[in-house]
């Protein structure tokens, strides 16, 4: 595919403005570039924004806020439909994008681009369905009922790693909220944020109503701005948990909302009832998809001894037959990682992992493949004991830890032992034994999967986790309640005023 002609499709330059609110502006900040990880080369640059020109872009969108809040809500939903359609006509292009600058393999880079087209069909549901539900009141002659109205202009800090989903989670559902979204991408992917921006230029174009899509590109100052801004009612992160407790806290501060999606460090159990083969291709794509560099990435995987062995010796096979290389090619299933500090830390993570007694069963290595960047590791399996401290940390890679255990009791301790709550699974055909995992003693996960992985959710759900993964709740299910304020409310529609409790006082 030619990398020139896919950004010029996508209306991209050589060096693109990284602001626009209703129009674009330069940035007035630094020129930076975004690199393909595969080559290593510049795919292009991008004008980061400057204090004044994310003021302006923030003072833009709280115009744009005043408009689209009195615009009824299944016309908030019109445009998100149109949005739906633009991105299928530029689904190929768009999800070519996001390998070229993410490094993800095609079929993901277009399912990406899959999931923001699904979640722009359940906003445009969900715009005739923001409900509100009716109390009874204890008093005569009153109604009681509660009502949801539109938030503000909101702030989306996106991660390079879903660099254009997780933004439409939460502009799609924002927007027939009747939010206006400020939205900062990660600077390792900012292109496809100005490719997904252009799109909404052309979908509100005439309306007046750009804005309501704004972007304001730029490094951690820009976050900090958002987080401090109290424009912004509330600010949607993703990202490590360490940033998240930075913006959480700053956010706090001001009494905004945050909802944070941040650090996983996901678990699948193997029961010895398992389905071995499901098992294996289900933890291969979890382990190994996106090169490890998922929030759902499966990083433990715990299994029973009866059937430790034999699963070891599947996963070892699997991982060392799984194609690495360009990710633009058809076939390949692992591309590179995103920067070499990427790199780096996988390859400290697997020594650590040795010293604390763990045993590299495949990979651990850099590989080199000829005329691409020196981004490539191998898929790594290590064998570890599960008191071994690496164990509660994430390592953005493909780092797989195989630990045994000897019963459903031991195996659920386990996969709730790490300080992170995203995703978790099981794999058994005992019902007993999975309704005891999705229990309340069981995995205390926000995603919890019987004989499926812990990657690639469903937008339908509400998408989020527990503990340090930051208690946020996005996408699907009634996760738009967070974009919304909720306004509850009682009418007195008699000639008395009696008070609540039966006070009297007269
Ligand atoms: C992320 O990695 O931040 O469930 C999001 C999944 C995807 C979303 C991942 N639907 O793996």
């Amino acid at each position: 595919m030619d990398e020139a002609a896919i950004l010029s499709r996508l209306g991209l330059d050589r060096v693109n403005p990284g602001a626009y609110a209703g129009i674009w502006y330069e940035g007035g900040g630094d020129t930076e570039p975004i690199y393909n990880p595969t080559t290593g080369d510049v795919l292009a640059e991008i004008t980061t924004c400057d204090a004044a020109t994310y003021d302006l872009v923030v003072d833009k969108a709280t115009e744009a806020f005043e408009a689209w809040r009195a615009t009824p809500a299944p016309v908030r939903g019109e445009y998100i439909r149109r949005l739906g359609q633009a991105l299928r006509d530029r689904k190929e292009d768009l999800g070519a994008l996001v390998t070229l600058e993410t490094g993800k393999i095609l079929a993901e880079g277009t399912g990406e681009v899959q999931e923001m087209i699904d979640i722009c069909d359940f906003a445009v549901g969900l715009s005739r369905q923001l409900y509100g539900l009716t109390m009874a009141s204890e008093r005569p002659r009153h109604r009681m009922y509660e009502q949801w109205h539109p938030l503000g202009p909101i702030g989306v800090i996106t991660a390079f790693n879903f660099p254009v989903a997780v933004w439409s989670w939460n502009a799609a559902i924002g927007a027939v909220c009747g939010d206006s979204i400020v939205w900062k991408p990660s600077p390792r992917s900012s292109l496809t944020a100005v490719a997904v921006t252009a799109i909404c230029d052309r979908v509100m174009a005439g309306t007046g109503l750009g804005a309501v899509f704004s972007l304001a590109a730029g490094g951690t100052g820009i976050g900090s701005r958002m987080a401090g801004d109290r424009r912004l009612p509330l600010i949607s992160a993703t990202g490590s948990s360490a940033m998240g407790r930075s913006v959480g806290s700053k956010v706090a501060n001001r009494l905004g909302s945050s909802l944070l999606e941040l650090g996983g460090n996901n678990a699948m159990i193997v029961m010895d009832d398992a389905d071995l083969d499901l098992a294996t291709r289900a933890a291969l794509f979890a382990a190994v998809g996106t090169a490890g560099q998922r929030c759902t990435t499966l990083r433990r995987l715990i299994v029973h001894s009866d059937v430790v062995e034999d699963m070891a010796k599947r996963m070892v096979t699997a991982y060392e037959s799984v194609p690495i290389g360009d990710p633009m090619q058809e076939g390949i299933l692992m591309g590179p990682l995103i920067t070499d500090d990427a790199v780096a830390g996988m390859l400290a993570a697997v020594e650590t992992a040795q010293a604390q007694g763990g045993k590299v069963l495949t990979g651990g290595r850099r590989r080199s493949i000829h005329g691409l960047s020196d981004r490539f590791v191998e898929p790594t399996i290590i064998e570890i004991g599960k008191d071994a401290p690496i164990l509660h940390t994430e390592t953005f890679a493909p780092i797989l830890y195989l630990i045994e255990v000897r019963s459903l009791a031991e195996a659920i301790e386990v996969n709730n032992s790490v300080p992170q709550g995203l995703s978790s699974a099981i794999f058994t055909d005992s019902i007993g034994r999975a309704e005891s995992f999705l229990s309340h003693r069981g995995s205390d996960c926000g995603l919890a999967n019987v004989n499926i992985g812990t990657s690639g959710a469903e937008i339908g759900g509400a998408f989020g986790g527990e503990k340090d993964t930051g208690g946020g709740r996005e996408s699907g299910s009634d996760a738009w309640k967070a974009y919304m304020r909720r306004q509850t409310t009682t009418i007195n529609w008699g000639g008395e005023l009696p008070l609540a409790q039966g006070i009297e006082f007269s």
